[in-house]
C-alpha cells in the first residue's frame, strides 16, 4: 500500500484538492416552583442508567439549572451525570457521555435522527435547537439506549420537544424570558405563547442570543469567541376519539417545526468560524391512546431536517491560504413506537427507518495561483433501519429487571464521483458502497432492600464508523494538529459494558450517598493511526492519521454523589467524579475527565433560594500524550446563584468564577480559557 499512498500524496498536490399533558396546570404554577426548588439537587429517576434535565420553566419537576430555561443547551446538558462538555468557542459545545464523544453517542430530537454537517465537530446537534423548543433532555448511559438510538455506546440523549398538550379546560399562556450575562454582554431574549383545549393544541415562539468576545481570567479578551442565535418553533396537536374506541381512547396528530439558525460564530479553538449554521427540523406524527389495554398507545411519526453549515475564515487576521468549507445534511426517517403493559410487563417495541445525506467540501484560495478543490465528504447516503425492544419487568416488590435490544442494517453509498475517486487513490479496490450491521443488548437488575438500592447490569453494543471515520477526506484536526484521512476499510468497533451502583438513604432520607461505576470493553476500537507515508496538506499541520481499529481499550468511570439535607432550609451536595480511558498498548486516551469534584451549599427561604458551590479538576496526570493531547493544570472556581419567586415572575442572578480565575479544563479544546467572572441575571415571566 505505500506505494499507492504515495502516488495519492502527489495526486492530491496537483489537485489541491410526549407525551400528553393533561393535568391541571393552572394551579399547579405556583406549587410547582416552590416544590423544585427543593427537588432541584435530587435524582428523580426510575432506573440507575437514567437521567434527566428539566429545562422549561415550569410544570415539571426535577434536576435544573441554576440560570433556569434561559440557560443554553449546553448548560442544561452540564447538569447530567456523567456528561461534560468540550468547548471550541462559547457556542455549540459537544456532549461528551461517559468520556465518550459525538461517534459513540447518540443524540435524536423526539426520537427523530438528525446528523451534523461540519467536518470539525463545530455542530453538534444540540447547537440546532434552542432550551425554549424543549421540555427536558433525557440521558440513557451506556448501551441501555432509547428505542430510536443507534451507535450509542457511550449513551443516547433525547431531547424532549415541549408541547401545549391537551387540556380539558381551554387555556392561553404567554411566557417571556430575558437574560443579560456580564461577561461577553450575552444577551438573551424569548417569547412564547400557547393554546390547549381538550382536542387541539398549539404552541410556539421565537428566540435570541447575542454575544460578543468574552474575556479569560485574567481579563484578556478571547477573540472570536462571540456568536448570535435566532430560534423559532411552531408545535399543534389535534385529537380526536376513533371509532370503536372507549372514553378516553383518541387518535392524536401532531406537527412540529423548529427553525434554527446561528451566525457570525467565532470558534477561538479553530482556525474558521462559521458564517451560518441553519437548520429546518420538521415531523408530523400519528398517535393512538388506548386505556386499560394491553397496548396503551402507538406513535408512528415521519419526519425531514436538513442542515447548512458555512465555514468562513475571512474575518481571521494572517491566514495564509483562505478555505471555503460549507458542509450540507439533510435527514428523513420514520419511527413507530408502540408501548404495551401486560401484568408485569412494561413493552416497548419500535422500528425505525432514515436515509441521511452527508456532502462537505473545501475551496481553497492560494493567493495568486488557480484555487484548489476537494471533496472532504464525499455525499454519503446512509440508509438504516433497525428494530428495537425493551421490557422493564418487575419480579417482585422489591426487584426490577430492565432489559433493551436493538439490531440494525445499514447502506451506504458515495454518491459524488470526485470524492469516490479521490479516497479510492488510498484504498485500491475500494467499493462505492458498504453495508454494516450493528446491535445492542442490555440488562440491568435493580433490587431495593429498605434504605438501600442496589443495581447491575451488562451490554454488549456495536457501532458502524461515522461518515469521517470512514469516508473524511484532509480533515485538519486541530487538537493534535493532523490531517485525518478516513478509511472505508474499518471493521464496526464493540465494547461490552459493565456497570453497578449503590444508593443509600440515612437519617430518614436526610442524607442519601451514591457510588456509581461503569466500564466498557472496546475491541476494534476506532481511532487516528499515525501515516508516516503521507504529508499533510494544511499549513502547520504536523501530519496525517489515518482512521484504524486498534484491537482492544477500556474507558471506565466512577462517580460518589451525596446529598445532605443538614436544616429543613439548608442542603450540602457533593459530586465526585474519576474516570480512566486505556488504549491497547496501556496509554492513555485522549480527552479523559480527571478526578473532579462538586460540592455546594444551598439554602431556602420562602421564596427565596441561594447556593454556593465550589467546582475543580486535579491535574490531568493521565492524558493522551500519545495521541497529542497535554497535561492540564488543576483549577477550581466559586460559583454564586440565587433565585427569587413572585407571583408569575422569576429572577435568577448569579456570579460564576467569582475570584476571576484564568483556568482551562481538559475539555478546553486547544486549551482556550475558560470565561473569567461574570455577573448573570435573567427574568422569566409565565401568564
Ligand atoms: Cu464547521
Amino acid at each position: 500500500m505505500a506505494t499507492s499512498l504515495l502516488v495519492a500524496r502527489i495526486k492530491v498536490r496537483s489537485i489541491g484538492t410526549s407525551r400528553y399533558k393533561t393535568s391541571d396546570v393552572r394551579s399547579m404554577f405556583g406549587i410547582v416552583l416552590l416544590s423544585f426548588i427543593f427537588l432541584s439537587d435530587t435524582i428523580a429517576t426510575s432506573s440507575q442508567n437514567l437521567d434527566e434535565v428539566v429545562v422549561v420553566s415550569h410544570g415539571q419537576s426535577g434536576k435544573r439549572s441554576v440560570k433556569g430555561q434561559v440557560a443554553s443547551i449546553d448548560e442544561h446538558l452540564k447538569e447530567l451525570n456523567n456528561v461534560s462538555l468540550v468547548r471550541r468557542g462559547s457556542y455549540a459545545w459537544e456532549p461528551v457521555v461517559n468520556n465518550m464523544a459525538m461517534e459513540r453517542v447518540s443524540t435524536t430530537i423526539d426520537g427523530m435522527k438528525i446528523f451534523y454537517a461540519c467536518t470539525d465537530k463545530m455542530d453538534p446537534v444540540t447547537s440546532y435547537v434552542e432550551s425554549s423548543n424543549l421540555q427536558s433532555i433525557l440521558l440513557n448511559s451506556g448501551l441501555n439506549g432509547n428505542p430510536q438510538a443507534t451507535g450509542n455506546i457511550g449513551g443516547s440523549l433525547d431531547l424532549k420537544l415541549r408541547k401545549a398538550g391537551f387540556l380539558y379546560n381551554p387555556e392561553w399562556k404567554i411566557g417571556a424570558d430575558a437574560g443579560y450575562e456580564s461577561n461577553g454582554h450575552l444577551q438573551v431574549y424569548g417569547g412564547d405563547a400557547s393554546y390547549s383545549s381538550k382536542s387541539f393544541y398549539t404552541n410556539g415562539g421565537i428566540f435570541y442570543r447575542h454575544a460578543d468576545n468574552y474575556k479569560e481570567g485574567d481579563g484578556r479578551e478571547v477573540p472570536f469567541s462571540q456568536f448570535q442565535k435566532v430560534n423559532a418553533f411552531v408545535n399543534g396537536g389535534y385529537r380526536f376519539p376513533f371509532s370503536g374506541g372507549a372514553e378516553g381512547e383518541y387518535d392524536a396528530i401532531e406537527g412540529t417545526f423548529i427553525f434554527d439558525r446561528a451566525t457570525n460564530v467565532g470558534y477561538p479553538a479553530l482556525n474558521m468560524d462559521v458564517a451560518k449554521a441553519e437548520a429546518f427540523i420538521t415531523s408530523l406524527s400519528y398517535k393512538r391512546l388506548w386505556e386499560e389495554r394491553l397496548v396503551q398507545s402507538w406513535e408512528t411519526k415521519a419526519y425531514y431536517n436538513h442542515i447548512t453549515h458555512v465555514m468562513d475564515d475571512t474575518t481571521r487576521p494572517d491566514v495564509q491560504i483562505h478555505m471555503d468549507m460549507p458542509g450540507k445534511s439533510w435527514t428523513a426517517g420514520l419511527y413507530s413506537l408502540v408501548r404495551a403493559n401486560k401484568d408485569s410487563h412494561e413493552l416497548t417495541v419500535n422500528y425505525d427507518l432514515y436515509y441521511n445525506r452527508l456532502f462537505a467540501d473545501m475551496t481553497m484560495y492560494p493567493g495568486g495561483a488557480a484555487p484548489m478543490y476537494m471533496v472532504t465528504w464525499p455525499d454519503v447516503g446512509t440508509l438504516n433501519t433497525g428494530v428495537a425492544l425493551s421490557d422493564r419487568i418487575r419480579l417482585g416488590a422489591a426487584h426490577t429487571l430492565n432489559i433493551s435490544a436493538k439490531v440494525a442494517w445499514q447502506h451506504q453509498r458515495l454518491n459524488n464521483e470526485e470524492g469516490y475517486n479521490a479516497l479510492s487513490v488510498f484504498f485500491p479496490g475500494m467499493q462505492q458502497e458498504y453495508h454494516q450491521t450493528t446491535g445492542r443488548i442490555a440488562a440491568n437488575y435493580q433490587l431495593s432492600i429498605l434504605n438501600s438500592q442496589l443495581s447491575f447490569g451488562a451490554g454488549w453494543g456495536s457501532r458502524a464508523p461515522t461518515v469521517t471515520e470512514a469516508y473524511g477526506y484532509y480533515l485538519n484536526n486541530t487538537f493534535d494538529q493532523y490531517d485525518y484521512i478516513g478509511n472505508p476499510r474499518l471493521k464496526n468497533e464493540s465494547a461490552i459494558e459493565l456497570n453497578g451502583a449503590y444508593h443509600l438513604s440515612a437519617l430518614n432520607s436526610q442524607l442519601t450517598i451514591g457510588l456509581d461505576a461503569n466500564a466498557f470493553f472496546f475491541s476494534n476500537y476506532i481511532i487516528g493511526q499515525f501515516e508516516n507515508r503521507l504529508s499533510a496538506m494544511t499549513v502547520g499541520a504536523e501530519g496525517v492519521k489515518v482512521y484504524g481499529n486498534i484491537s482492544h481499550a477500556t474507558i471506565a468511570n466512577f462517580s460518589l454523589t451525596s446529598q445532605w439535607t443538614i436544616l429543613p432550609w439548608l442542603a450540602w451536595n457533593t459530586r465526585l467524579g474519576y474516570a480512566l480511558g486505556q488504549d491497547d498498548e496501556g496509554e492513555s486516551l485522549p480527552m479523559i475527565s480527571p478526578f473532579s469534584y462538586t460540592t455546594s451549599v444551598g439554602i431556602h427561604f420562602g421564596r427565596f433560594q441561594g447556593k454556593a458551590e465550589v467546582q475543580g479538576n486535579v491535574r490531568q496526570t493521565k492524558y493522551g500524550r500519545k495521541y497529542g493531547e497535554t497535561e492540564t493544570p488543576a483549577w477550581a472556581i466559586v460559583n454564586l446563584s440565587a433565585n427569587y419567586v413572585w407571583r408569575h415572575f422569576t429572577l435568577r442572578a448569579g456570579i460564576e468564577n467569582l475570584f476571576d480565575k484564568r483556568y482551562t479544563t481538559y475539555a478546553d479544546w486547544c486549551n482556550i480559557p475558560q470565561k473569567g467572572r461574570n455577573i448573570y441575571m435573567n427574568l422569566s415571566f409565565e401568564l
